[in-house]
């Protein structure tokens, strides 16, 4: 499939049908990571609509993602959420992981607030921090596998797209000036690059330590498809990392042969416990720090000029 083939009529025409006048029109896109929905809490005259009712749309087959598009206020600002996304390990297309971002820019959508849940490879960035990503790594998209491959469906837009400037210096701005509006420290929050894997895997230690070494800060398995066609329809983008584990790099690996050797010269080997990643400690994270993040975003919003 091209994006030329991508029903975009149909899904603006489907929308225009159940949203009022007063907030078809958004001006703020947000897109709400693993267990990040409660991010469009506040919004009010909220009109939800379900992804299962919008051509075109995907349905997400991971938990804490949940699969309705809102409309809504925040303060008066006409804003669209995306609670919840799709990813590529679910074995979705780019092209159709990256239409509800062209759907919102062509709703009106000037501003795209992205948000996720990551995993710190950086010893200075611990569980609960937000990170304001600065630059990507996406690890796809240097071995071929990048969302942008394809015919150019659109003249208008560039065959060669530019990324040293995705990750806009003034929605920047305006967070971390929100961050000291609401009282809290500037030096609780980071900024950093994101490592964008396929996933469904969580890394292993050593590629850990290879995309860390590659200049990472966190790794998730999301995000940069939607930061690339939105730069491609002209937005402005942040993105929002809510670090909800550490991902474990060691220098050195536990010798399983020395513990062998050890044993059969008589002495006691304890079996130390291994800690492992698993999603439902990625969730709990984000459900403690995502109203943190929502007081934030929403300050954000009403600060865009
Ligand atoms: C793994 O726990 C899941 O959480 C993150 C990873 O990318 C992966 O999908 O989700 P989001 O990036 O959608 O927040």
């Amino acid at each position: 499939m091209t994006d030329a083939q991508l029903p975009f009529a149909a899904a603006l025409e489907s929308l225009a049908k159940c949203v009022p006048q007063n907030l078809i029109r958004p001006k703020v896109g947000i897109i709400c990571g693993s267990g990040l929905s409660t991010l469009a809490a506040s919004l009010t005259d909220t009109v939800y609509v379900p992804y299962g009712e919008i051509p075109g749309f995907l349905i997400s087959t991971v938990d804490g993602h949940k699969n309705s598009l809102v409309f809504g206020l925040c303060g008066d600002v006409p804003v669209v959420a995306m609670l919840g996304r799709f990813h590529a390990y679910e074995g979705y297309p780019f092209q159709k992981i990256m239409f509800p971002v062209r759907v919102m820019a062509r709703l009106g959508v000037k501003n795209l607030i992205v948000t996720n849940a990551s995993g710190s490879l950086n010893p200075n960035i611990p569980v609960g921090t937000i990170v304001v990503l600065h630059d990507h790594l996406g690890i796809p998209n240097l071995s071929g596998f990048n969302p942008l491959l394809g015919p150019q469906h659109d003249k208008k837009i560039p065959r060669f797209l530019p990324t040293s400037n995705a990750y806009s210096t003034s929605l920047r701005r305006l967070f971390f000036h929100a961050v000291h509006e609401l009282g809290f420290n500037l030096d609780d929050f980071a900024e950093g690059t994101y490592a964008w894997v396929s996933g469904p895997t969580y890394e292993s230690p050593a590629e850990g330590r290879f995309i860390r070494a590659a200049g990472a800060d966190v790794v998730g398995m999301s995000t940069v498809p939607e930061v690339l066609a939105a730069k491609e329809e002209g937005l402005e983008v942040i993105a929002l990392s809510l670090v909800t584990n550490f991902v474990i790099i060691p220098d050195t690996y536990r010798s399983i042969k020395a513990e062998v050797k050890a044993q059969l010269e008589g002495k006691i080997v304890e079996d130390p416990l291994q800690p492992v990643v698993s999603h439902q400690e990625v969730l709990e994270i984000g459900l403690k720090k995502a109203e943190i993040m929502r007081a934030i975003v929403e300050r954000v919003v009403q600060k865009i000029p």
